[in-house]
């Protein structure tokens, strides 16, 4: 509905975006940029809880306790991320019942990267390293982003991701420092792993439908290909450091652009993956769907509690 304050209220709105102050709850906002930050939190907390799984499977398998310790609270941070951003995207006016149904009925995302299965221990610290690392490159300018509610989420995120990227870190250098076997795990699992860390940016600058909206929104600080590069640059002399070679022929250093040249990524692949026909789309919905269902008894439990507190509350 508009209103006749409406055009005072949205000049106030892109002032505010113009001096990369933050926007809060309580103001006023297109409806685009909120249906737009409802999108983007919605698959940002989505991925964080379906990429509890890739790793979760590894719990009962970890090769001693310290590692089993170390997992087991990584996996629970990405629990936490998940309820700090369904927290944020409350803010904006919808529940997380809402959100959670429209994950499991597809209408919303997650990111691509969780349908890839992990198929030995390395996939562990591989995930850290590589996936942890693109993330961190992809949120580090979240924390900046104009919606405040993400912004002050992504902070308390970042730290624990990086964490998150350091464990994977000396996860791989452990094992590049044991047998050829475990080293062979380690480059198996690079190899599978790159290409789809890779696609986590995003399509190219010139297929992102919505990269120029949201930069212009002040949502997102850079653009796919800008954190893309930034990851390739940052990752390189990581893999140098553990002795692993990155999948990539044409991955050299340009003297020129001081940056690193690299192939393009299978974009019919990322696609697919995106559009749920990835090696295991349809396994990580169905295992959600499962424990979303395993929960019920948990929501009316603590749906009943609330409600007679209310009662004997009012009754007091
Ligand atoms: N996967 O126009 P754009 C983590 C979709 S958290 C799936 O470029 P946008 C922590 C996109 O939604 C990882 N879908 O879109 C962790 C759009 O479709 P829609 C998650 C993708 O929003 C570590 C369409 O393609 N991080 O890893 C992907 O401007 C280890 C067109 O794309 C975030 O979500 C993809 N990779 O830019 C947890 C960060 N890329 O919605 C456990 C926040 C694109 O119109 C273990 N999100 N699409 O139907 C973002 O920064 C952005 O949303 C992008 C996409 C960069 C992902």
């Amino acid at each position: 509905m508009t209103t006749a304050a409406e055009p005072r209220l949205a000049e106030h709105f892109e002032a505010t975006i113009a001096r990369h102050d933050r926007i809060e709850p309580r103001d006023w906002m297109p409806e685009a940029y909120r249906a737009t930050l409802v999108r983007q939190i919605a698959q940002h907390a989505h991925s964080e809880v379906i990429g509890m799984q890739p790793e979760g499977d590894w719990l009962t398998r970890a090769p001693s306790l310290r590692r089993k310790a170390v997992l087991l609270a990584k996996v629970q941070d990405e629990a936490g991320h998940g309820l700090y951003l369904y927290s944020a995207c409350e803010t904006l006016g919808v529940t997380r019942r809402e959100l959670t149904e429209k994950l499991l009925d597809g209408r919303q995302k997650y990111s691509s990267i969780f349908n890839y299965p992990t198929l030995s221990y390395a996939d562990v610290g591989t995930i850290g390293w590589l996936v942890d690392g693109a993330a961190i490159c992809n949120q580090v300018p979240l924390c900046r982003t104009s919606y405040g509610p993400y912004g002050r989420a992504m902070i308390r995120v970042c730290k624990e991701e990086s964490f998150h990227q350091r464990q994977g870190f000396e996860l791989l250098m452990t094992m590049m420092r044991g047998t050829d076997e475990q080293r062979e795990m380690v480059q198996e699992s690079v190899n599978r792993f790159w290409w789809p860390a890779l696609m986590m940016f995003g399509p190219p600058d010139d297929a992102s439908p919505n990269t120029a909206r949201s930069m212009a929104w002040g949502i997102k600080r850079d653009t796919n290909d800008e954190l893309r590069q930034r990851f390739v640059d940052m990752s390189v002399p990581q893999a140098e450091v553990l002795g692993v070679t990155l999948p990539d022929p044409e991955l050299a250093w340009n003297e020129q652009r001081q940056a690193h040249d690299f192939g393009e990524p299978d974009w019919d692949e990322f696609w697919a993956v995106v559009n749920g026909d990835g090696p295991c789309n349809a396994q990580r919905i169905e295992h959600r769907r499962r424990a979303h269902d395993d929960g019920a008894w948990v929501r009316a439990a603590a749906t009943a509690f609330a409600a007679r507190q209310a009662e004997g509350g009012r009754g007091r």
